[in-house]
């Protein structure tokens, strides 16, 4: 774990401290990104007029507008919305009615829709969640709080308090695949494919992507492993609103080729 991600505790309100000191992931603050990201922090803290909250959608009627307004809610409504949206239902016209920012594109898979929705922002720092009501958008300032502490991504650790709402099935894959990627990168890490996670905007758009099921997993993964101060935060998960789009034998199958690729990728750039 980095002395930066203990640093961030006293920024840590919601969480309790002692998850934070089991779930500081690690990034040596000396690569490109970390140095270059450095100067972001020092210039001025960011506010949620810097926010961009951002979403694959894909026929999430039953839970887009609980999701819009909490976003609301934890950012007195100043977060950029935006929703790269695929559905044959309301889900579109809910959203615009929130006041979100829709794009249109036909569904080819989530990391498809949420590369689209990470490089759509202008605002500094972007912030992805699934559009299903498991995640706790009231964490968002806490989020923000740790960019402007010198993070550069702060990930959304599901695993640490349990995550009892998540299909048993799920769990034992999400364990699976963060002790596969521990082992390849040779760094500790909880939770690979977590949905929710703040970035700066420089991270994302520096980096080429190249996952779709697996994107979560990647957009974790080539960071860490190159430099960048990368945190895992505790949260919470709670029950889906409506049907989940991923397939769990299929899209596990492709998320562990994911990591296994990218991290393969990955090690193979340091020589
Ligand atoms: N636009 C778009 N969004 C998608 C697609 N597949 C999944 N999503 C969205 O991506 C997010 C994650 O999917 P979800 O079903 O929650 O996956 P789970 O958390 O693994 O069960 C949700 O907000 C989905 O609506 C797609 O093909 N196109
Ligand atoms: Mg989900």
């Amino acid at each position: 774990m980095s002395d930066s991600a203990h640093a961030t505790n006293g920024s840590a309100s919601a969480v309790d401290v002692a998850a934070d000191d089991e779930n500081g992931a690690t990034g040596s603050a000396d690569g490109e990104g970390g140095a270059a990201n450095a100067a972001d922090a020092e210039s001025g803290e960011y506010t949620f007029d810097d926010l961009s909250v951002v979403m694959g959608t894909y026929n999430e009627e039953e839970a887009i507008a609980t999701v819009l307004e909490d976003i609301d809610e934890a950012t007195d409504g100043r977060a950029e919305v935006v929703c790269v949206d695929g559905s044959s239902d309301r889900t579109p016209e809910i959203a615009r009615e929130h006041g979100a920012r829709v794009i249109e594109q036909e569904p080819q898979g989530y990391g498809v829709a949420v590369r689209e929705a990470i490089l759509t922002p202008d605002r500094p720092v972007v912030v992805t969640t699934d559009c299903d009501d498991t995640y706790p958008m009231e964490a968002l300032p806490e989020f923000l709080a740790e960019i402007n502490d010198g993070a550069d991504v702060v990930s959304g650790d599901r695993l640490y308090h349990g995550a009892d709402a998540m299909p048993a099935f799920n769990r034992f894959g999400n364990h699976a695949f963060a002790a596969i990627a521990s082992l390849l990168m040779g760094e500790g890490v909880h939770d690979t494919t977590t949905g929710m996670r703040a970035y700066r905007r420089d991270v994302v758009e520096e980096i080429g992507w190249t996952e779709n099921t697996g994107l979560s997993a990647e957009l974790l993964i080539r960071p860490l492993m190159r430099g960048y101060d990368v945190r895992e935060r505790p949260i919470r998960y709670a029950e889906r609103l409506g049907e989940t789009k991923l397939d769990p034998i299929g899209g596990g199958a492709a998320i562990a080729k994911s990591i296994v690729t990218v991290c393969l990728e990955e090690q193979l750039r340091r020589f």
